[in-house]
């Protein structure tokens, strides 16, 4: 690579020592993970150059031809992983952004919509009251059971029954269980209500078939493509089997109906966005692809089993997990029997060099900036290679650390002993 550190020194060295910190910490922020050197190579290319506003084929610039090439490519390849979709949208800048273009399609302002509880492990853009879908929309939190963690479907239905959605969201940010799609989908059909799902942090493990899989029974599905999926920072949008062409709104002039994805098209641009990210999009084609090989599959795997490996023995430490356990990437550790919360443990942690973040955990009495939780995932460190053998010794170095926060002697001998595991997974060796 060339060396733009003489360039433009305080940048580059930031970059630099972000590279260190990447490979000499362990990663267990669930919703991150490595892009390979192509996605990133992608993403630092011409591409970032090119207006393309519109879609292939028809846009408002010229010279398109080639991003057009790539974009047409991300949707195939997106299409083809999502078992066969039949509408992709790879625009969005942010899964928040894909969100946004779902609600702009399916709902009205001040129209009624169920979602996960922020504090039970839902997303900001599923209703909290300082984000945008909070404040636009009427929304009703459905919660998890105090007594097994899992989300309560008696009450969504209750809820549903009683309130009458005109869409249900599905998705979270910090829950380890998998969801019922199908019995969702039976709920949502009893008040007539769109279903959509918002797979942002489990996406890569539906795709490789590790968890139950939303195309079927959802009318719409939203995702990023960083976490799980392990491509660029970004969303998408995806609707599968027929649902596309299943609704739509007659346009007034030429009564021609349009379906719904034309509507999402026009929900992303010009509603919500300009310029498409055509570097990033071909970043998103690159990481598409990837997922379509046998690898990731293997890869995807490896990421269950070793969050069941980490939840297992940090249990066996007497960490209270959240829900008992996991079924997919990530976890919740209760700390309230551990004598600090979640900043607290966070900040030790960080000083052993383990990159956690704090999170509240369902029926939390601390504030979201203390909280009385910990998130950990295991996407990124499986993409570096650790298997069951390291996430055991993970979760020893977590209870050493959590035992006594305060002692600095124990920070010291974990991080030299973290020093020596990660010299065994160098992270980009091309970089270093
Ligand atoms: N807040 C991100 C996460 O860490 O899950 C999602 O937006």
């Amino acid at each position: 690579m060339i060396n733009f550190t003489k360039k433009d020194p305080e940048v580059f060295s930031a970059l630099n020592n972000e590279l260190k910190r990447q490979n000499g910490k362990l990663e267990l922020i669930a919703s991150e993970n490595f892009t390979s050197l192509a996605v990133m190579a992608a993403q630092g290319s011409v591409m970032t150059n090119k207006y393309a506003e519109g879609y292939p084929g028809n846009r408002y610039y010229g010279g398109c031809e080639y991003v057009d090439i790539v974009e047409n490519l991300a949707r195939s390849r997106a299409s083809q992983l999502f078992f066969n979709a039949k509408y992709v949208n790879v625009q969005p800048h942010s899964g928040s952004q894909a969100n946004m273009a779902v609600y702009f399609t399916f709902v009205n302002p001040n129209d009624t919509i169920l979602g996960l509880d922020l504090t039970h492990g839902g997303h900001l853009t599923h209703g909290s009251k300082v984000n945008f879908s909070g404040k636009m929309y009427q929304f009703y939190a459905y919660q998890t059971n105090e007594k097994d963690g899992r989300v309560d479907l008696n009450q969504v239905q209750d809820f549903a029954k009683k309130y009458r959605p005109k869409m249900i969201s599905i998705g979270a940010s910090a829950y380890s269980r998998d969801w019922d799609y199908e019995a969702f989908r039976k709920i949502a059909d009893s008040v007539d209500a769109y279903l959509w799902a918002d797979i942002a942090h489990t996406a890569g493990l539906i795709v490789a078939g590790e968890l139950n899989n939303p195309m079927k029974y959802c009318h719409v599905i939203s995702t990023t493509t960083h976490k799980t999926l392990r491509g660029p920072r970004g969303g998408m949008i995806l609707m599968g089997s027929d649902f596309e062409n299943k609704f739509g709104i007659t346009a007034p002039k030429s009564g021609r109906v349009k379906t719904m994805g034309e509507l999402i098209d026009s929900q992303i641009i010009p509603g919500i966005q300009g310029g498409p990210l055509m570097h990033v999009i071909a970043a998103k084609a690159i990481s598409f692809q990837e997922a379509l090989q046998p690898e990731f599959k293997i890869y995807a795997s490896q990421v269950k089993k070793n969050a069941r490996v980490l939840a297992q023995e940090l249990m066996n430490f007497d960490f209270k997990i959240v829900s008992g356990g996991t079924d997919n990437h990530l976890m919740l550790i209760d700390l309230r029997n551990r004598g600090c919360n979640g900043k607290e443990a966070q900040l030790a942690l960080d000083e052993a060099n383990i990159t956690v973040n704090k999170n509240a955990i369902p029926f939390d009495t601390e504030s979201p900036l203390l909280t009385s939780g910990i998130r950990l995932g295991t996407a990124a460190l499986t993409t570096r290679g650790f298997k069951e053998a390291e996430m055991k010794q993970i979760a020893g170095w977590i209870s050493e650390v959590l035992n006594d926060i305060k002692n600095e002697r124990v920070k010291e001998k974990v991080r030299s002993e973290i020093k020596e595991l990660t010299k065994k997974f160098i992270l980009y060796p091309e970089l270093i």
